[in-house]
């Protein structure tokens, strides 16, 4: 039997996509976008999900861009419907109700610091390259690069690096702000089981709370995006975590969520 495209692993409800196509440094073509649409679509309204993180296979890559010889003889308008299809699985990835963590392994180019930026904050072995490359390949970020990059690191740097195509370390992603944290390679399983245990003691509902409030608040002014808040922050009191998580606090034990 082939190998799947992308390798789903659930633990305990934290759920790792891992992008499996190592000998082209996973570099994403329309078959590999399509099957992580289809594994998000699913993932949707799975119950008891609680987290998701993207990586790619082997040592060498998390994701080393969009697929060069799939794009090289497309149209503009192919160009645009593979743009497109990229955009909206990226779309729904962001969109999920709970955290997503990019766990970026080596090269994270193009495509791949796109995808990247889809999620909710990323961790970078600290092998890994960052670059959106795309003007070396005489075209611009099409997965969302052009957005999603200055809104992360500001725009001087993102203009810096999608005018320049220069790649960065580890170190400086950290620096900039492109993630939230570097390990050694050896240390991301560690890190993934201390995430599991972080997210798996926290009540459920209330993380869900936080991303979106965080999410939904960030497209709005201060004001609207302050009353949304205030709702979202009411509605815990309204389910069972809030009353266990308080009463376990004065009764000193740990909460049950
Ligand atoms: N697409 C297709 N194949 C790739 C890609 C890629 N992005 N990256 C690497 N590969 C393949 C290589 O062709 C090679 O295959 P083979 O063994 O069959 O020759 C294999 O992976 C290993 O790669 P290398 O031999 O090149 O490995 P090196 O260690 O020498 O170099 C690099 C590693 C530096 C990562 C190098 O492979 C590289 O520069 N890759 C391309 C990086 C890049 O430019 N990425 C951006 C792509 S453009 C993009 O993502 C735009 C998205 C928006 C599209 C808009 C819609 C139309």
């Amino acid at each position: 039997m082939s190998e799947p495209l992308i390798e789903v692993a659930d633990q305990a409800g934290i759920v790792t996509l891992t992008i499996n196509r190592p000998k082209a440094l996973n570099a994403l073509n329309g078959a590999v976008l399509s099957e992580l649409d289809r594994l998000l679509d699913e993932l949707q309204g799975r119950e008891g999900l609680r987290a998701v993180l993207v990586t790619g296979a082997g040592e060498k890559a998390f994701v080393a861009g969009a697929d060069i010889a799939e794009m090289r003889d497309k149209t503009p308008e192919q160009a645009r419907r593979f743009a497109r299809q990229a955009l909206a699985t990226f779309k729904r990835l962001e969109a999920l109700p709970v955290p997503t963590v990019a766990l970026v392994n080596g090269f994270c180019l193009g495509g791949g610091c796109e995808l990247a930026l889809a999620c909710d904050w990323a961790v970078a072995s600290d092998n890994a390259i960052f670059g959106q490359p795309e003007v070396l390949l005489g075209v611009i970020p099409g997965f969302g690069g052009t957005q999603r990059l200055p809104r992360r690191v500001g725009p001087a740097m993102a203009l810096d690096l999608c005018t320049t195509g220069r790649k960065i370390d580890a170190a400086e992603a950290l620096r900039i702000g492109l993630v939230n944290r570097v390990l050694a390679q050896d240390e991301l399983p560690a890190y993934v089981a201390e995430l599991t245990k972080q997210l798996g003691g926290n009540g459920p509902a209330s993380v869900r709370g936080a991303k979106q409030a965080i999410h939904d608040g960030m497209d709005q002014d201060l004001e609207s995006a302050l009353a949304l808040e205030t709702s979202l922050f009411a509605l815990c009191f309204a389910g069972d975590e809030q009353r266990e998580g308080m009463s376990a606090f004065v009764e000193k034990r740990k909460p049950n969520f």
